[in-house]
Order: C-alpha cells, then structure tokens, then sequence
C-alpha cells in the first residue's frame, strides 16, 4: 500500500473512534474501487492491526498493532533516569551482549537496549532464551551501581520486585517470584532476569540487567518443551498487553526501587521480595553446579543468598541454582 493511502486509511479510522465506516465511504475518499479497499484492509491486517468487518456497516478498527519503538517508550516515560538514553532494534542477537559493549564503550546508567527480536537471547549459564519477534519485552538495563561486586545478587531480587510490580499495575496480575530470577503466573514462567557485571575484585563497573517478558504471545506460539513451563501475561490476563507501557512502567518501579536501595540498603527491597516469594518457608530440591541439595528454603541471606536447610539441619548458602518446589 502506497503511504500516502496507508496515512488517509489511517486517519480514517482514528476519526471513526473505533466506529463503523462504509467501505463505499472509504472507496469514495481513498478514490478506489471496494476491491482495492480491501486489499488495503488485508494489508493492515497483515501489519498487525485487527480489523472487523460486517456487512451493509464497513470496517471498525479493533486493535492497533502492538509495536514499540524508541519514540512510544519515550513518551509517557515518567523517569528521570531510567530509559533516558535507548537504543531500539529490531533485531540484535542479543540485547546483552549489545549492552555489554555500550557500558564498555562508557554508556551512562540508565541506558536501555530494546528489541523486537533476539536471533541468540540467552539464560544463565548460557542457556536459550526465546524471543520470538513482536511479542515479548526483550531489553537490557544499564547500571553503575556505587557497590561490591558481591553485592550485585540484591540487584536481580530488586528487578523482580520491579516487574512484579509492573505487571500488577499494567495486567492486574499477581506473580510470584521463585528464587533467584524467575517470575511466575500460575506456576508457569513469564519472566527471567539475567544479571552480568563488569568489575574489579573491590569494584563494579557495570551492571548489566536482563529481562524477558512473555507479553503477547499465544499458547501455540512457544516451541513444544516449552509449553508446559512457560507462559504469556496474555495468555493469564486474556487480553493482548501494550508493551511499550509495560516497559515504561518497569523502568519507572525499578529506578523507585533503585533510588531507595542506594539510600536505605537492601533491607526494605528485601522484606518486598519476601512478600511476593514462593519457594520460602517450602520443601525444595536447588540444583547447584556441586550438586542437588534438597531441604526446607529458610530465606535470603541480606546479600540475596539463599538460606537453605537440609534434613540434617546443615544450613547451605546457596549462590546460584535451579529451584523446584
Ligand atoms: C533466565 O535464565 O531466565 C534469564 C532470561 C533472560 C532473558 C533476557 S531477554 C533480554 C536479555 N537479553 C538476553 O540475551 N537475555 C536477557 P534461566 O534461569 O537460565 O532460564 C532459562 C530457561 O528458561 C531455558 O533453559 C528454558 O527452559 C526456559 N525458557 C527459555 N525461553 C523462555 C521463555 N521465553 N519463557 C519461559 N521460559 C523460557
């Protein structure tokens, strides 16, 4: 479709207000015939806009495609800091690895990588992370953080906290949050967070924060080993979620979060994990790179570490694990 008919279609529809407008309507204004008003329709329909058609009434717009770009993150963006320097793609092997380079390169804190598509997003230990194009929040989070290397733990639980709070304010959904870095609807995962930092032995140079988020994406649309683990906010709420304001709101609760952890220390953020998590006070079976450890999850340590009782009433800390309930 030529962009100057896409731009008048457009308008069109934006005066109708989600209302009806003939296809004689359209075919009049647009000085074309109804067969070619409908091939414009299919092309917007192709684009990613939902459209309703019904006979003798025309067309109504449903849904508008749910793209981000730099410009629909910026505006509205209520944070000072946070998201104030963005680097959007459409496509990027990975928004890490993107930003590694960036904070190497001297980026300032605050700055966020956002992709459409990741073609190598990836998990801890260099597992996959899937992030099919258009339906996820695929984005990496810049920080400078005046702490200790084995500080930077606190940050992962502090982003959960941010998402979880994020999703409750844009879905109106209640997560949980499963030690470390997992977030969890209904048992399945929408959420993971992959903290990676540049430092010294006695000082952090960047923090880099990851996270996926499951936004729009159908149950079909995740691959067979998958879908019984994994889900979307779509998926739990019903209803497609604008991603560009999921995002807005993540950066704002997480530079709140920030704000307070530089002020007050990891106590208050700490005491908000705890409220949202599932695995503490439970049975669960942690599986370490030195082995399974099974025994009751007692909480975090103040660093994030978790504190875990085996049967025989050894305490372990563990560091970094898979947990299952
Ligand atoms: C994570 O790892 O959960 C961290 C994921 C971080 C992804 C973000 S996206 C933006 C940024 N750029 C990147 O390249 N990465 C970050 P982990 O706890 O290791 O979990 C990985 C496991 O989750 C995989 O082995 C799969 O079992 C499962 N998984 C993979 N993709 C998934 C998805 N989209 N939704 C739910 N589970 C998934």
């Amino acid at each position: 479709m030529q962009s100057d008919t896409r731009k008048k279609l457009l308008e069109l529809f934006s005066e109708a207000n989600g209302d009806f407008i003939s296809g004689q309507k359209i075919s009049d204004i647009l000085g074309c015939s109804r067969t070619a008003v409908w091939k414009h329709i299919e092309d917007l329909r192709k684009e990613g806009f939902e459209l309703e058609a019904v006979r003798r009434l025309g067309y109504r717009i449903v849904s508008t495609p749910d793209k981000i770009t730099a410009n629909e993150i910026r505006l509205g963006l209520k944070t000072e800091v946070f998201g104030q320097t963005i680097y959007f793609e459409e496509e990027v092997t990975s928004t890490q690895k993107m930003a590694h380079q960036l904070a190497h390169e001297g980026a300032k804190e605050g700055t966020i990588v956002v992709a459409e598509l990741q073609t190598a997003g990836r998990g801890r230990m260099d597992r996959k992370w899937f992030s099919p194009k258009g339906t996820g929040v695929w984005m990496s989070l810049i920080l400078r953080p005046p702490i200790p290397p084995q500080k930077t733990p606190q940050l992962t639980l502090l982003t959960a906290v941010a998402i979880v709070q994020a999703i409750q304010e844009v879905a109106g959904l209640v997560p949980d949050i499963k030690w470390p870095n997992d977030i969890l609807i209904n048992g399945k995962k929408c959420v993971g967070i992959l903290t990676e930092l540049q430092a010294d032995p006695d000082r952090v140079h960047s923090v880099t924060i990851g996270m996926g988020v499951n936004v729009n994406h159908e149950r079909d649309q995740f691959p067979e080993d998958l879908r019984g683990i994994a889900t979307s906010l779509a998926i739990e709420k019903g209803e497609k979620i604008k991603r560009a304001r999921l995002i807005q709101e993540v950066l704002l609760k997480m530079e709140t979060l920030y704000r307070q952890y530089l002020q007050h220390g990891f106590l208050p953020i700490k005491l908000l994990w705890e409220g949202y998590a599932i695995s503490i006070g439970k049975e669960i079976t942690a599986r370490t790179l030195n082995g399974t450890i099974r025994g009751f999850a007692r909480g975090i340590t103040d660093e994030g570490v978790l504190i875990l009782e085996d049967h025989d009433g050894t305490i372990h800390h563990i560091h970094s694990a898979d947990i299952s309930l």
